[in-house]
């Protein structure tokens, strides 16, 4: 087989808040590139990136150029790719920035291949582990919400049936640690003792405000305390790991692999977050899954739950998948919730087709 075309697009979703109708601010919109990889036997895979912001134009050319590097060659050889790409870079635009994006786009849409030409779905090329996963509701409770806001979004996601769901603190303005406190316990509230309930600090900490913050609220009983200092400060990290019972999950912002080997040896997270994107793909993203595992650390999902619910069942240590449902609307159809689980589905590769009307809607460039 071997890549005869490929067609990237550039979108604007909408940022809006399907899972508790509370968006941040109405008619902002979020980037988007995705492409589509297309071979001489007819099978076509789909990828996608992001995080570009104001930069999206260039991250759409670094798709389109690598994307260009892949034409004749044979998409099962995905090492093979990888290595063209990283040599036609001139190794010199990684593995952090524009180059991992776009270079995960790709290795995205060659697994989706790899999935179709074998008549498979990801999970279970991966390793299929499991056929359904915990996974839980992100997005809704923003540390930008009063407490009513908060306490109501909580109360519909309980309501729809989510037994799991993550909530911020690092609150705007220059928050007491009193009233950061108070927040999550709001939370907590209103939605009982037996949700398991996550909290995501986005790095805004010092690692003594986290030790501070985080010792007065190990009554919530966080089921994870997220991104509570700068994500490479890894020592940093590991004494707030070190000092809190509250597991301490991190890794989100980190790029391609070899960053992870700092993180994990340096004790600096109990739970790894990959993100696909700035890993660089499926590939570097199971291939860090298996560092964690030789540590005996979980490994959790970033955003696209749609992609990455394949990835956490594939492993036996994959233990949720974020419901961030951002970019659900690009798609005809993306995996159900069952009881608080995904469900994966029995379709070849992704599973995932492009909403053709919805590309069209928010297609850009
Ligand atoms: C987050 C950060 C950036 C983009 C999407 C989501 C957030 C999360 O940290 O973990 O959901
Ligand atoms: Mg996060």
């Amino acid at each position: 087989m071997k890549i005869t075309s490929f067609e990237a697009t550039t979108l604007a979703i909408p940022e809006d808040d399907p899972l508790a109708n509370m968006p941040e601010e109405a008619g902002r919109k979020r980037p988007v590139v995705t492409l589509r990889l297309r071979t001489d036997s007819g099978i076509e895979g789909i990828g996608i990136s992001f995080y570009g912001g104001k930069m999206t134009g260039s991250l759409r050319k670094a798709v389109d150029e690598l994307a260009e590097l892949t034409i004749g060659m044979d998409p099962l050889r995905i090492e093979a790719i990888t290595a063209k790409l990283r040599a036609g870079t001139g190794d010199a635009c990684g593995p952090g920035g524009i180059f991992t994006l776009a270079a995960a786009a790709i290795d995205i849409a060659l697994w989706d291949i790899k999935g179709k030409a074998l008549d498979q779905p990801l999970w279970k090329l991966l390793g299929g582990h499991r056929d359904r996963v915990p996974t839980y509701a992100s997005g809704s409770l923003r540390r930008g919400l009063t407490d009513n806001q908060a306490q109501r979004a909580a109360q519909i996601l309980v309501q729809k049936g989510f037994k799991e769901m993550k909530t911020q603190m690092a609150l705007p303005g220059n928050p007491t640690p009193a009233e950061e406190v108070r927040r999550v316990r709001v939370v907590r509230e209103a939605i009982g003792p037996d949700i398991k309930l996550m909290c995501d600090i986005n790095q805004r900490w010092r690692p003594e405000q986290a030790i501070d913050i985080g010792s007065r609220i190990e009554d919530v009983g966080l089921f994870w305390l997220e991104d509570v200092t700068t994500a490479d400060d890894y020592q940093g990290l590991a004494r707030v790991t070190a000092a809190l019972k509250t597991p301490i999950a991190g890794g989100e912002y980190v790029y391609g692999i070899a960053p992870f080997r700092q993180m994990i040896q340096n004790h600096s997270v109990d739970i790894v977050m990959i993100d696909i994107v700035r890993a660089g793909g499926v590939t570097p993203w199971m291939k860090i899954a298996g560092m964690a595992e030789a540590f005996n650390l979980p490994v959790v999902s970033h955003v696209m739950p749609e992609i990455l619910v394949h990835l956490i069942a594939a492993i036996p240590h994959g233990l949720t998948v974020e419901y961030m449902p951002w970019m659900l609307a690009l798609y005809d159809e993306t995996p159900a919730i069952e009881n608080g689980m995904l469900v994966l589905p029995e379709k070849p590769g992704l599973g995932l087709k492009f909403d053709e009307k919805a590309v069209a809607a928010f297609k850009v460039g």
